[in-house]
């Protein structure tokens, strides 16, 4: 239950009028009368950071959710005084404090309209059972305001008028709306009058958000414990409030290895080593492209992580190098909870160097999980992280596992009502000692955080692969993330889509759910159309319980089978689309998926569209969510789109029927767009090809479209051996250039591209490449008209009548 007074007012306490001021570089000191304290930093021109302290003092200024490396300077500060205001000006924002009550409003520097205001603003209680407060904010929300973010919630993207809590907790068959789940990101993004800003909310206590639930003109969001603590983030295009939030949590640390983006294969559990091995022969029997195996928790010694099941797994290192050598990388479950057993070397290890959690009158925290009873390490200590990550090394560095898979981290418990940590557990907080309230969301992602040092370290010159379930703001520095455990139900069909965009929209773009839905078993409809959706997602694995039978995608017969391949196989195509997406998302914090809102704010019909969305930049994608279907109606954004399968052209600002059969998606291309695609491979690096394909589709006028390429593993691309290509293409009535651009040290393999053209508006009479005028019968023009031309050409020009 979540606990707001707000309403009846009661025991909430105020600040009062300022009596001091003081400016310090880019921090500005005020204090009340009654001794609250107000530090106003200016991040960036676009971000301001509100600290509020209720004794006059500041905690230890500690964030596990802000990164180090996050871009912080403003190329402009004034600040000045009237008779009611301090007045903060930057070259984006004005921020004003009142004196007499500390309320903040926020304005646009460029036209000067109000973006935010406090409506009581800064107030708290105080928390008689814990110590401290309770911090809150509340600030006016406007008639047209909509709120969009917050992680992992399973609810339509836009949340107003709805409330939440911040609490990580396993939800096995969660359903829609329910509150809290696995994650924990307290940041979201307002849009109100075509200006969008966003608020995270820096505090790993339990914290709660109010879109215009309570009060229909109140946004409000508070914490059980800690600082109100928020940064306030400019855009006005959302997609630059996402950027600025992510660059201040943190983009991933490197690039994922490419196989990561392919396809992977999930089930809880697959064992022995013979089951293993009939699953993935089986892949490659029926030609479903596939990357990556996992092993659930049997393939392990009583769920002793780190150990082996040498009775199903005799010989681990070479059941991984064979299915290494088929293409496969092996992914394996790693659980924070470590059996009490004396004869149990990590175990004692752990016992001796007193890394595990106490309870806050000395007892261990003891807890049952999977292996039975379990101390739990604190991942919140620096010295156990590194222990942590040292214990990877025989699984990574001589067993050769290629990622690994954080489970149970929100932290979970059985057999307790709250299904966690009791609140008195101690953590060390990096040196900032707390209880299990302030460290509870933070947990998951320290583990993950700890796990992905140890695969950094022992994968190397290869890219490490991580993967949780819970995760707090900045946990997309180290890992991807899944949505736990769902349900095989359209209705879960329809969240995944929706938690996917609001990840993205998060900060955090490589997330994706169970395809086919965890707990229960999918009709072979139901799966066909997941795997659609799933395929339009940065993560991509088939999982399931296993409970209610298998779940591979061979079991519902050969029309799925066939409808399987096919997508399975577009996502592979799609595999340089994807990789670039991720580019540009770890170097300016552009997310992968694009709900229509974050597409084109502008247009107020996307505000509340829950079901479309832009994939990477140019590809719109809506999935089937219903049975039975031969389409669908679905909104278009504005511009004009190419129907994918058809190449139809339509123009966008409307809502339309799209057809759609079982083997077939609402899929469009946007005009002008230049979209790569690979061969088929069965798995990343199965081939080596001289050539690959640049879909290019006509436009009357301009689009640019980005190609990234690298190694697809290891570091150079660090040290500028990757390769960036910008197409140009300018469309006239009769003409159409494309011009490229090149950037970076890295020479692919392939020196070809193969140049197919989709609804060139006249047929060619002549072609130019760098100026030179070539033979038109290199061009095939069966179907579509295509030309092969050496990838390193300048400009290539069309001409026709
Ligand atoms: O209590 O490891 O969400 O993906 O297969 C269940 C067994 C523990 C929960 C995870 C799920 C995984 C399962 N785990």
């Amino acid at each position: 239950m979540i606990v707001n007074t707000e309403l009846e007012q009661k025991g909430n306490l105020f600040p009062s009028k300022i009596i001091n001021y003081k400016k310090d570089v880019d921090t500005l000191h005020f204090s009340t009368k009654n001794g609250v304290a107000l530090q106003v930093t200016v991040v960036r021109d676009s971000v301001i950071r509100f600290r509020y302290s209720t004794t006059g003092k500041f905690e230890n200024d500690f964030s596990y959710g802000v990164t180090i490396h996050a871009s912080r300077g403003y190329s402009f500060l004034d600040v000045t005084e009237d008779e009611t205001h301090y007045n903060i000006t930057t070259s984006k924002l004005i921020c004003k404090v009142e004196k007499q009550s500390l309320q903040v409003s926020l304005f646009d520097a460029i036209d000067n309209k109000l973006i935010n205001e406090d409506e009581i603003g800064f107030h708290w209680e105080e928390c008689y059972q814990h110590g401290g407060d309770i911090v809150k904010m509340s600030k006016t929300c406007q008639k047209s305001e909509s709120f969009y973010g917050l992680g992992d919630k399973p609810v339509d993207v836009n949340l107003k008028g709805k409330r939440f809590e911040n609490w990580a907790t396993d939800s096995y068959a969660f359903g829609k709306n329910t509150d809290p789940i696995y994650k924990a990101i307290p940041f979201y993004t307002a849009i109100q009058d075509n200006k969008a800003y966003g608020i995270f909310f820096d505090n790993t206590f339990k914290t709660s958000f109010d879109f215009a639930q309570e009060r229909r003109n109140v946004t409000s969001f508070w914490a059980q414990g800690g600082e109100m603590n928020y940064y306030f983030i400019y855009g006005p295009q959302m997609e630059d409030v996402v950027k600025n939030y992510t660059d201040l949590t943190g983009k991933p640390h490197a690039l994922p290895p490419l196989w990561a983006l392919g396809f992977h294969q999930c089930k809880w559990s697959y064992y022995p080593e013979a089951n293993v091995k009939e699953v993935t022969n089986t892949f490659r029997d029926l030609k479903i492209p596939c990357d990556a195996i996992y092993l659930d928790i049997d393939y392990m010694d009583g769920f002793r992580c780190f150990t082996w099941d040498k009775n199903h797994f005799p010989d681990p290192k070479r059941m991984v190098k064979e299915l290494e050598d088929d293409g496969f990388k092996t992914v394996v479950i790693i659980d924070p909870g470590i059996k009490i057993d004396l004869e149990y070397d990590v175990f004692k290890e752990a016992l001796d160097q007193d890394y595990f959690c106490k309870r806050a009158d000395g007892p261990y925290m003891k807890g049952k999980v999977w292996p039975g009873e379990c101390y739990f390490p604190d991942y919140t200590k620096p010295e156990v992280r590194e222990w942590w990550s040292g214990l990877f090394k025989e699984l990574i560095e001589d067993i050769g596992v290629k990622g690994v898979w954080n489970d149970m981290n929100e932290p979970a418990v059985m057999d307790v009502p709250n299904k966690s940590f009791p609140d008195d557990v101690r953590h060390d907080y990096d040196g900032n000692p707390c209880s299990h309230r302030k460290a509870h969301n933070i947990y998951g992602t320290q583990m993950a955080r700890a796990t992905y040092h140890g695969l950094k370290k022992y994968a190397y010159p290869k890219r490490p692969f991580v993967i949780t379930r819970s995760a707090y703001s900045g946990a997309q520095r180290y890992t991807s993330t899944w949505m736990g455990d769902n349900i095989a139900s359209w209705e879960h069909l329809a969240i995944a889509n929706n938690q996917a965009q609001r990840m993205a929209m998060s900060g955090f773009s490589f997330a994706g759910s169970d395809i086919g839905g965890f707990a229960e078993q999918p009709q072979g409809e139901l799966f066909a159309r997941w795997i659609q959706l799933g395929v339009f997602h940065a993560f991509c694995r088939v999982h399931s319980s296993g409970d209610h039978g298998a779940q591979e995608p061979w079991v519902f017969g050969e029309e799925i089978t066939d409808i399987v391949r096919k997508f399975v196989e577009l996502r592979y195509q799609l595999l340089p689309y994807l990789y670039t997406s991720f580019w540009k998302y770890i170097n300016d914090g552009t997310p992968i998926l694009k709900s229509l809102v974050l597409y084109d704010q502008e247009d107020i019909a996307t505000h509340y569209r829950s079901d479309e969305f832009v994939y990477g930049e140019q590809i719109l994608v809506c999935p089937i969510q219903e049975p039975n279907a031969k389409g669908r109606r679905m909104y278009i954004p504005r511009g004009k789109w190419y129907n994918f399968w058809t190449d139809e052209l339509v123009e966008g600002g409307k809502e339309m029927w799209v057809d759609a059969d079982l083997d077939s998606m609402p899929m469009f291309i946007k005009e002008g767009a230049v979209i790569p695609k690979y061969p088929v491979q069965q798995y990343v690096g199965e081939k080596k090809f001289d050539e690959i394909t640049l879909d290019v589709y006509y436009k009357k006028g301009k689009e640019s479209s980005k190609l990234y390429d690298d190694a697809h593993d290891g570091y150079d691309y660090k040290k500028g051996r990757f390769s960036l290509r910008t197409f140009k293409v300018t469309g006239k009535k009769k003409e159409l250039i494309i011009q490229q651009h090149k950037r970076g040290e890295f020479n692919a393999d392939y020196t070809k591209f193969n140049m197919v053209f989709h609804n060139l508006p006249f047929a060619i009479t002549s072609i130019q490449i760098d100026n030179v005028e070539i033979k038109l019968e290199n061009v095939n023009t069966a179907k579509t008209q295509a030309i092969t031309i050496d990838k390193e050409f300048t400009e290539l020009h069309l001409f026709g009548k």
